[in-house]
């Protein structure tokens, strides 16, 4: 009997398989159990005759190339629940690099990620340039379906595995990998951007927990990028929302199992064969990432724990005083009435109205976080009667309202899977911002995971299989046997599906309907909300933060890994708490960490409290003049990047591209940078090399071959593909500018509005054959303009001997405005004898050495 290793059971289902071991006495159709010595590699084993045949004929179908029936051959029943022995498997050749392998139960209808929830469109095309090839083979032993990438016939994807299960809440598959270079799987703390293959277990299911231990949070992220051996790529979706266990393994063959606990088995296999193009091929299927406002890239400050109105005002005016860039204030839930959505509190916060004015006549902008709950008794504010008169909230199974509890108390969950649930939410947005006159300028949604601060409900759950499964996964609260912890029933209904189907689409969901309430209430701009909850594809509605990190120097390495895979999973401005969420900061730490968060695509100071206890306030003005002198210059530079940085984000919601990202994106055949996460890029052309721990005066910084340019002095580091060790005392921070490129920059101010008055420099940084290359993105920065008419400027910039402004798309009317006033250009080895302008020399006065021209 031969056997092929699959992944660990969970200790407490292994009563299950010892079970059918005694029951089936020949051990070739059940699980084996042999000891050993090495604790993380599983001791079950499944036979090669485990798993689904081929019966019939491969066909070629209206909607698919390739479809054919499986069928279960006799293998011991493994979990409970209606076994399907039939089974369709459907192969799309979608595009020339995306193919689509669904398996699902023959004849049975089953719940499937909803199309308003994730639309990969099936507008199909393949042509004679195809990437992959895919073929069937038939068993016995088994079936199992194989892609390979044609170019050099590497099987970037196979099911060759036993084990195959496909149950009504158990479904399992093992899918090898062409290599063990795994990326991806979402959202949890990974603290390394590269997997450990070593047998770890990761468990997708949106959670409230604390993204600080390797557990499940907020989001769920289905996907993973497999970088092979000679630096080719691809990235795999498993369109699934259902709760799962994704097991990482290394022998015999690096592979992934799944288990899920409902839905269908539903692949989508992006080819690259870049690792950027299988990332851009996969962000365009789902959805590319929103196009923020300027300011959205602006430095905010945020707090739980402003008591008061007055404790804003210091926040504001010290921060004013100074001088550090200060785009956004945000308030947290203490500035609403008793805890309400949609109101603001009367008595401590009565002049919220007037600091938002005084805000906006500053030309900063106003953020407030809103909670997703209706309070229920509540004389006085109707959004709860609202809500049921309305018929918008999440009913539990006997069909009443499910009451679980919030902030307010006791409190009702809208359903944003309803469509009408979109009126009720933008009604009581509008209330807030006309009625109330709170003029917010974005919304931060909180809690969609669907936190509950209680299990289930009030009156907690009733058992069945929905809130009590057969197989739970490794999930936070799993070892209470059900689902509910601090969630809400699985057995509550939505319109889209069971709760059981349908949770981890919850923070979705809202953010689509946010996104929509928003463009409601102001038709002619650009929405901007930030949700902490996520699915596939909610980067195209929201932009994402990290949740509840600690205020510890290990959080300042692990922000890196999460932020490079939310840009991945099609999120351009994501970020986490600078200085940090629990927990006092500290001097050095959050110095440090502002030269870190600095070039973090969303750049927001946020720290929390546990409950009546307040961390210490960490904006850069509660400090020192010590930490406003070192923090200031580095916020400056960001203010001073902020046009690189916008181009970025357009090029990401125009064409899928990442703003932050590992090294590997852009020197995938260099092998020191597959496991590279103390190091990021943004763009292709800046790099970031941080201090990330206490008294380090230096990092060890990797320089991958091209050239690359000190950002403040303009002097080169020789040689590259190599680590060299920069001293980094605590008043610097390393930026480099890579050869090639040309960096448009913006003498900085203190906000966006003011920056972008200024004049324009170009930095230029030469490559080895003194050539570079650029492009900037010019808008008003808030309109919809630029995504309905198209109207914006990209400007090519070429310097070889000459230097050429080259407009592309040039119709907003602004751009003819252009002024450019110093053009810095790094790596030229003399100094230029002449420079001419338009056929105008230039005078001598305003040629400067010193990386100066
Ligand atoms: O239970 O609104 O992640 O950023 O400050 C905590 C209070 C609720 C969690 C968010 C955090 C926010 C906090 N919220």
């Amino acid at each position: 009997c031969q056997t092929s290793v699959v992944p660990e059971v969970p200790k407490r289902f292994r009563n299950l398989f010892i079970i059918h071991l005694i029951y089936n006495n020949s051990f070739c159709y059940s699980c084996i159990w042999e000891e050993s010595h090495s604790t993380p590699v599983p001791r079950c084993i499944y036979p090669e005759q485990h798993g689904y045949i081929v019966t019939g004929e491969v066909t070629e179908t209206w909607n698919a190339e390739l479809e054919v029936e499986l069928e279960r051959i006799n293998t011991p029943k493994i979990y409970a629940g209606e076994i399907f022995n039939r089974l369709l498997l459907t192969v799309q050749y979608q595009t020339d690099h995306r193919v689509r392998i669904k398996i699902q139960p023959k004849d049975v209808p089953r719940y499937e990620v909803p199309q308003e929830a994730l639309d990969i469109s099936d507008d199909f095309r393949t042509t004679e340039d195809r990437l992959y090839d895919v073929s069937i083979i038939k068993g016995p032993p088994r079936f199992a379906v194989v892609v390979k990438r044609r170019s050099d016939s590497t099987v970037v994807f196979s099911t060759d595995v036993p084990g195959l299960t496909f149950t009504d809440q158990f479904l399992q598959i093992t899918t090898r990998l062409p290599s063990s270079n795994l990326y991806g799987f979402g959202e949890h703390n990974h603290r390394r951007f590269q997997h450990d293959m070593n047998w770890k277990t990761w468990s997708i299911f949106a959670g409230g927990g604390l993204p600080i231990e390797p557990i499940n949070v907020y989001g769920v992220q289905p996907t993973y990028m497999n970088l092979e051996n000679d630096g080719k790529a691809t990235m795999v979706l498993l369109k699934n929302s259902n709760a799962m266990d994704v097991v990482l393994q290394p022998d015999p063959y690096p592979a992934v199992t799944y288990r899920v606990i409902g839905g269908i088995l539903d692949f989508y296999i992006f080819m690259g064969p870049t690792p950027e193009e299988a990332v851009q091929q996969y962000i365009q299927a789902i959805g590319k990432p929103m196009m923020p406002p300027y300011w959205a890239q602006g430095y905010h400050l945020c707090r739980w724990g402003y008591l008061n109105i007055t404790d804003v005002h210091n926040v504001m005016s010290r921060n004013r005083e100074s001088g550090i860039p200060y785009e956004g204030q945000w308030v947290d839930i203490e500035y609403m009435y008793k805890l309400y959505d949609y109101t603001y509190d009367k008595k401590g916060w009565v002049d919220l109205p007037k600091l938002i004015e005084d805000l906006h006549n500053h030309h900063q902008k106003f953020i407030v976080i809103i909670v997703k709950k209706a309070k229920i008794n509540s004389p006085g504010y109707d959004m709860y009667d609202d809500g049921v008169r309305q018929d918008i909230f999440i009913k539990n199974s006997s069909n009443k309202v499910l009451i679980g509890k919030s902030w307010p108390g006791i409190s009702a969950f809208p359903d944003f899977t309803n469509p009408k649930t979109e009126n009720w939410w933008y009604k009581w947005m509008s209330y807030l911002y006309h009625d109330e006159n709170i003029k917010f300028d974005a919304l931060w949604i909180d809690l969609n995971e669907p936190k509950n601060f209680v299990n289930g409900s009030i009156d907690g759950c009733i058992k069945n299989r929905w809130n009590n499964p057969p197989y739970i996964p490794n999930i936070v609260g799993s070892q209470y046997g059900s689902l509910n912890f601090k969630t809400i029933c699985m057995d509550s209904q939505q319109h889209w599906g069971r709760h059981y189907d349908v949770h981890s689409l919850y923070g979705h969901s809202e953010a689509i309907q946010t996104y929509n309430a928003l463009l409601k209430l102001h038709p002619q701009k650009r929405p901007w909300a930030i949700t902490r909850s996520n699915f596939v594809g909610t980067g195209k509605y929201a932009s994402k933060w990290m949740g509840d990190n600690q205020s510890k120097w290990s959080n300042l390495h692990w922000s890196i890994a999460s932020i490079m895979e939310f840009s991945m999973f099609g999120f351009s401005l994501n970020g986490v708490d600078i200085c940090g969420f629990q927990g006092d900061a500290e001097y050095e730490m959050c110095i440090r960490w502002h030269q870190l968060g600095a070039f973090y695509p969303f750049a927001r100071n946020h720290n929390g409290r546990k409950r009546q206890i307040l961390y210490r306030h960490q904006d850069p003005a509660a400090w020192d003049q010590r930490f406003i002198d070192i923090v200031k210059p580095v916020l400056m530079t960001r203010y001073r990047l902020l046009p690189y940085l916008y181009t970025l984000m357009f090029k990401a919601h125009q064409y899928g591209d990442m703003v932050m990202k590992a090294l590997l994106f852009e020197f995938p055949t260099d092998k020191q940078t597959w496991s590279l996460d103390k190091q990021f890029l943004l763009g292709p052309a800046l790099l970031i090399s941080p201090v990330l721990q206490q008294n380090q005066t230096k990092v060890e910084a990797y320089f991958p071959q091209s050239r690359w340019y000190d950002y403040m002095t303009g002097e080169e580091i020789v040689p590259a593909a190599q680590f060299h060790n920069l001293y980094t005392p605590l008043h610097k921070f390393n930026l480099h500018v890579r050869g090639g490129y040309i960096i448009p920059v913006q003498r900085p101010d203190t906000t966006t509005y003011t920056s972008r008055k200024n004049s324009m420099d170009l930095l230029i940084a030469l490559d080895e054959h003194n050539v570079a290359n650029g492009e900037l993105f010019l808008d008003d920065g808030e309109g919809l303009s630029e995504v309905v008419t198209q109207s914006f400027s990209v400007l090519i910039f070429q310097q070889t001997v000459s230097l050429r402004l080259k407009p592309r798309v040039h119709n907003y009317e602004e751009a003819k405005n252009l002024k450019i006033s110093t053009i810095e250009i790094y790596g030229l080895n003399k100094l230029p004898q002449k420079v001419t302008i338009n056929g105008r020399e230039l005078d001598d006065n305003y040629i400067r050495q010193s990386g100066q021209v």
